[in-house]
């Protein structure tokens, strides 16, 4: 055998898989650093799922037929199935399910920022699906093909539903913009209140984003966080254009030279503001997760003492 054979069927380092553009995967070895890392962005995508479901099932018992109450009960849904996904994928890590909850629900571990802001009529959940899904949908169709197999792996069926309520909330907005002045003035409210958060979700400007270049570097990351704000405005004019609203940006315009649009800046001390905490709605958003939590004990344990019967049950 040659020495080339031999190396071929040594494992490959973790370094080698990066370079090769390669998965990793649970079994592999990998600096520690990367596996904190992933484990951070993974529990915050998975919390911001899970809270993410509070905005719009704020309006479940408010829809205005049935229609589309069934159309909203499943997507909130759906983003609970998206957080157990991604929960799974950092137990994966070695992160234990028990402790992440408790980090959210402590207020050690963060979650997406566009989840404290609220509510205020049937149109937000229209702008919900359209804009934050819209913003989503950018941000995670990239991390298909982060470098960690099973968050890659959750990320397709995740981006083929939030595909899916990117969709229903637009359909929404085109049937309220096609029926009374008060329901396009909805609209338009809501609109001009997402607009800005939406471009928040992507994370602070590359000049001031502490994470990116390493991630991009281990390949968690594909683009950076500027990068995807600029492909969702783009994406975002023209079906505003389509919809007959009008995006709040004064500075928004048609760059030729670079083949984009300009667009104005978010109050980046806004975001700084309600990662801290002190959003319009971050206290109230815990208070309700830790009283979920709280009030489902007792599912937990009949589950467990179950568990521990049904393993009795086959020891004898
Ligand atoms: N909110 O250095 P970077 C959804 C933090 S899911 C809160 O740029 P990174 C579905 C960041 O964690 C939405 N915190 O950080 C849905 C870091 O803090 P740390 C969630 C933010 O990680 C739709 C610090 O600032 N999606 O919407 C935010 O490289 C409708 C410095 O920032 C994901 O989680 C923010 N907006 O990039 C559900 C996608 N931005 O940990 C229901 C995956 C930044 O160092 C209804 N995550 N921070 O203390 C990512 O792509 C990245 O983690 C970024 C941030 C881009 C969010």
């Amino acid at each position: 055998m040659t020495q080339t054979e031999t190396l071929a069927h040594e494992p490959r380092t973790f370094e080698q898989l990066i370079a090769a553009g390669e998965r990793i995967e649970p079994r592999d070895a990998m600096p520690d650093a990367y596996r904190a890392t992933l484990i951070r962005q993974i529990a915050q995508h998975a919390h911001s799922e899970i809270i993410g479901m509070q905005p719009e099932g704020d309006w479940l018992t408010r829809a205005p037929s049935l229609r589309r109450k069934a159309v909203l009960l499943a997507k909130v849904q759906d983003e609970a199935g998206h957080g157990l996904y991604l929960y799974c994928a950092a137990e994966t890590l070695g992160a234990d399910r028990a402790d992440l909850t408790a980090n959210l629900i402590e207020g050690r571990q963060k979650y997406s920022s566009i989840f404290n802001y609220p509510t205020l009529s049937y149109a937000d959940v229209g702008v919900i699906g359209w804009l934050v899904d819209g913003a989503a949908i950018c941000n995670q169709v990239p991390l298909c093909r982060s470098s960690y197999g099973p968050y890659g792996r959750a990320m397709i069926r995740v981006c083929k539903e939030e595909s899916f309520h990117q969709r229903q909330g637009y359909e929404l907005l085109v049937t309220m913009m096609a029926g009374t002045r008060e329901q396009q003035e909805m609209v338009q409210d809501a609109v001009n209140r997402w607009w800005w958060p939406a471009l928040m979700m992507f994370g602070p400007p590359d000049t001031d984003s502490p994470n990116t270049a390493q991630s991009m570097a281990w390949g968690i990351k594909r683009h950076t966080n500027d990068e995807l704000r600029q492909r969702f405005v783009d994406m975002s004019v023209p079906q505003a254009h389509a919809l007959g609203v009008t995006l709040p940006d004064p500075d928004l315009c048609w760059d030729e030279r670079r083949g984009s649009h300009d667009f104005g800046q978010p109050d980046w001390s806004e975001l700084a503001r309600v990662i801290k905490g002190d959003g319009p709605c971050n206290a109230e958003r815990l208070a309700r997760r830790r009283a979920a939590h709280e009030n489902g004990a007792w599912v937990r344990e009949a589950a467990t003492a179950f568990a521990a019967r049904q393993r009795q049950a086959v020891v004898a």
